[in-house]
């Protein structure tokens, strides 16, 4: 079997920088491998069919022609199934760490906008009266709810590297899928609710985030940019965001 990286070259993957990457390609790749061996061994079976004719007063068993070949693909694909839904489960259901870093991520036509909870630890109230872009409250945030105060908004996604960090998906009108190939993350942000995903980002870099749900004519160009940066870097950025509000 290849190493993680060789496989990324070899079947074109983008690169992987989120810590539970390699374990979703290595699942992907296994997918792919018993995809092939099927393949290939019901391709045996038929031109064996072919070859070695049988005559019609020896039938093969029911048993062994369907119902054994046939139990043996349910419980292949049920763990493989099982196998998809833990992995999956692991960054949507299974709770992020406490310590992990807070981000709001709110999806609207056609912009992604992210949202900090500065100092406080606490996102302030947004109230859909509120949402004014003009005036630079797109999100609608109401600054009399002492929380929002230190709040921090910005266009970009910076993250520190290493740490675990925890989304809130919002959307403030249509379904928006959020989606960094390279972090191996795709979440929709669905209008009236919120949803979690966490992940830990390990390579430094700049990370393109895509919409992969179509939202509107303006669908094609709803993109951002998610930048990992060494954490003292990200400290940095973060104190000069904390001056400059
Ligand atoms: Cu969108």
């Amino acid at each position: 079997m290849l190493s993680a990286s060789s496989a990324e070259r070899f079947w074109h993957l983008p690169v992987d920088a989120a810590r539970h990457g390699p374990a979703m390609d290595a699942h992907l790749l296994l997918n792919l491998w018993i995809a092939l061996g099927l393949i290939a061994l019901a391709h045996l079976i038929l031109f064996s069919g072919l070859i070695f004719r049988r005559r019609a007063s020896q039938p093969v068993h029911i048993l062994v022609l369907e119902y054994l070949p046939l139990s043996a693909l349910t419980l292949l694909f049920a763990a493989l199934g099982v196998r998809s839904e833990q992995l999956w489960a692991a960054q949507r259901y299974t709770g992020a760490d406490p310590a992990a870093m807070q981000v709001e991520v709110t999806g609207a036509q056609f912009v992604w906008t992210f949202r900090y909870p500065g100092a406080d630890a606490a996102f302030g109230e947004t109230k859909p009266m509120l949402i004014a872009p003009a005036a630079g409250n797109s999100l609608g945030i109401d600054f009399t709810d002492p929380h929002a105060a230190d709040d921090i908004v910005t266009s970009q996604l910076v993250l520190p590297a290493g740490r675990e960090v925890d989304l809130t998906l919002r959307s403030l009108d249509v379904i928006h899928g959020f989606a960094v190939p390279e972090m191996r993350l795709k979440q929709n942000a669905v209008p009236g609710q919120t949803s979690h995903i966490h992940f830990t980002p390990e390579t430094p870099g700049e990370y393109a985030i895509l919409c992969t749900q179509v939202c509107g004519t303006g669908h094609y160009r709803m993109q951002a940019v998610m930048r990992v940066l060494p954490a003292d870097e990200f400290d940095e950025w973060l104190r000069m965001r904390e001056l400059r509000r």
